[in-house]
Order: structure tokens, then sequence, then C-alpha cells
């Protein structure tokens, strides 16, 4: 029995996450800036969905560097949380300010439905990690005020909080990561996401074994792409995010597809490799839509 406000449908996503962590399985998270590439990462067969925040940056085609708000992020999470049974993790940068904006962030996207809420401990603005300058942390101190302010608003326990540490991505090391992420689990966060862009897997396997399974760890295997989701699992990991994957795939394909079209003046010569109009049409359910039209 719950008394929460949230409907079931909701609060059921942010349960399937815990149990798949209690029961230690490795739960497959895919990138999504909008609600067809959500669906499109349900049905390939994803456990829950990213609402990454250098996809929704990019679909505008802005750089992810803090340019869009609240309010963007929260518009494009609630699509993706329309178009999908599975939970959306919605990545929310810094928490969009201070600690009343962090608070603030965990109730509006716990009211859409959001299974997790992410926020990082770099300082607004922040810029994607993978940016080679600009990158510095907040104050770990700070930041746990910041996880402490979104858990006193949460009204659903099995909502997730997720506290990220960008210790690797700015230089400071696995000491630091480690020291800051046991500070962030005090202050109540129900996993740590631990981000590296390294070529290879060894700090977070250090991070990982020093760590102890204290709380479930988050990856995201970007750059150590070399590390299986199964030597992830068994090194202690519990959930791995694929973020970007799904956006550079359509940025490929869009960009071959259109300089094809313009060499031969025709789309024969791709028409058999790009998804038929029908395919749209059953992603996005028209058969389901054209019944309900009375
Ligand atoms: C995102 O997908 O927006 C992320 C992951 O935060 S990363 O781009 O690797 O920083
Ligand atoms: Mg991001």
């Amino acid at each position: 029995m719950t008394t929460s406000p949230l409907p079931p449908a909701a609060a059921d996503r942010a349960a399937r996450i815990r149990q798949s962590f209690a029961d230690r399985r490795l739960v497959r998270v895919a990138g999504a800036h909008d609600g067809l590439t959500a669906r499109i990462a349900e049905e390939a067969g994803f456990d829950a969905v990213w609402a990454s925040s250098f996809g929704i940056s990019a679909a505008q085609c802005l750089p992810d560097v803090s340019l869009l708000g609240l309010a963007e992020y929260l518009a494009a999470s609630t699509a993706m949380h329309r178009a999908v049974d599975v939970p959306v993790l919605a990545d929310c940068d810094t928490g969009f300010g201070g600690s009343i904006n962090a608070a603030f962030t965990m109730m509006q996207f716990e009211a859409a439905g959001i299974a997790a809420v992410c926020i990082e401990d770099k300082v607004f603005p922040k810029r994607n990690s993978f940016v080679g300058s600009g990158q510095e942390l907040l104050g770990s101190a700070e930041f746990a005020n910041k996880l402490l302010a979104a858990t006193d608003v949460r009204t659903h326990p099995d909502t997730l909080l997720i506290a990220r540490t960008e210790s690797l991505i700015c230089g400071a090391g696995v000491e630091e990561a480690l020291r800051r992420a046991h500070d962030y689990v005090d202050a109540g966060a129900d996993a740590v996401l631990v981000h590296s862009r390294s070529p290879g897997p060894e700090e977070i396997v250090e991070f990982l074994r020093r760590w102890r399974r204290r709380a479930p760890v988050v990856i995201v295997p970007t750059t150590y792409a070399g590390w299986s989701s199964d030597e992830a699992a068994e090194a202690g990991v519990d959930m791995v995010i694929y973020a970007n994957h799904g956006l550079r795939a359509m940025v490929a394909a869009v960009r071959s597809t259109w300089t094809a079209v313009l060499e031969h003046k025709s789309s024969v010569p791709i028409e058999e490799l790009i998804a038929p109009v029908r395919d749209i049409f059953d992603i996005s359910r028209l058969d389901e839509w054209l019944r309900r039209d009375r």
C-alpha cells in the first residue's frame, strides 16, 4: 500500500529498478532525447531510458553546456516517459542551480512520473563531461546539501535519487571519488554514478573494489567501450548507461542518407536502407490512435 500521489504505473517503474538492484540484476539503460528514440530503445529490449542532457541539447542543435533549463528537460523527459513503459532516468545536470533548485527538480520530475533523478557534482554552468576544458567540481558539502534538499521533497519512497560524481572527469582521482560517493550516500542518494572518460575501465574497477558494494553503482562506458556489460556486472556494476550511441547512430545514418540522395538525385539507392513509413506508423502506434478516433 502506498499513500503516494504518484499514479501506480509511475511508482511501479521506480520500484522495478530497486528490485533489479536488490536482485543484483544489471540494469541496461539507453540514452534517448525524445519519445521516438526512447521507444526504439524500449523495443530493442533496454530496461530503462536515460533522458540525456547531451541528447536533449543536441536535438536542438545546442551543445551540452547548461543552455537549456529545467522546463525544457522536463518536457523532453515527459515525452519519453509517455512513450515507454520502462523507467525513465532524468539526467538533471547540476539540478539547475542551488539546493532549492535541486528540490524543485525532484518535485517536478517526480510529479511527471520520472523514476530517477540524477544530479552531478559540478559547478553550474556545467559542461558535458567530454569537453576538454572548464570541468570544475562543486564542494562536496554543497552538493550533499542539494541531495538532502531533493530527498526532503521526494513524495514516494521508490523514486530514486542518483548522485553522480565527476571526480574522475575533473582529474581528482579515485580516492576523491570514493570520499564523495560515501558522503552522497550518507546524504540520501540511492545510487552513485561514477563517470570516467578513461580509455580503459581501470579507475572504475579500482573504485568498485574499494567501494565494496555500499550502494548501487552506475557507469557510462563511452570511452571504455571495450569493457562489456557482463564484465561490468561481474566487477560490481549495477547499472550501465549507453548514453549517446542512439544519437550518434542517428547522426551518421541521416547524414549518409541525405548525402546519397543528393549524389544520386533520387532516394532509390537508400530506400532499402531506411525504415519504411509503415515502421514509423507502427512505432508511433497509429492503429491504436485510429481506433480511438470516433
Ligand atoms: C549525457 O548523456 O548527457 C551524460 C553522459 O550526462 S555524458 O555525455 O557522458 O556526460
Ligand atoms: Mg548529461
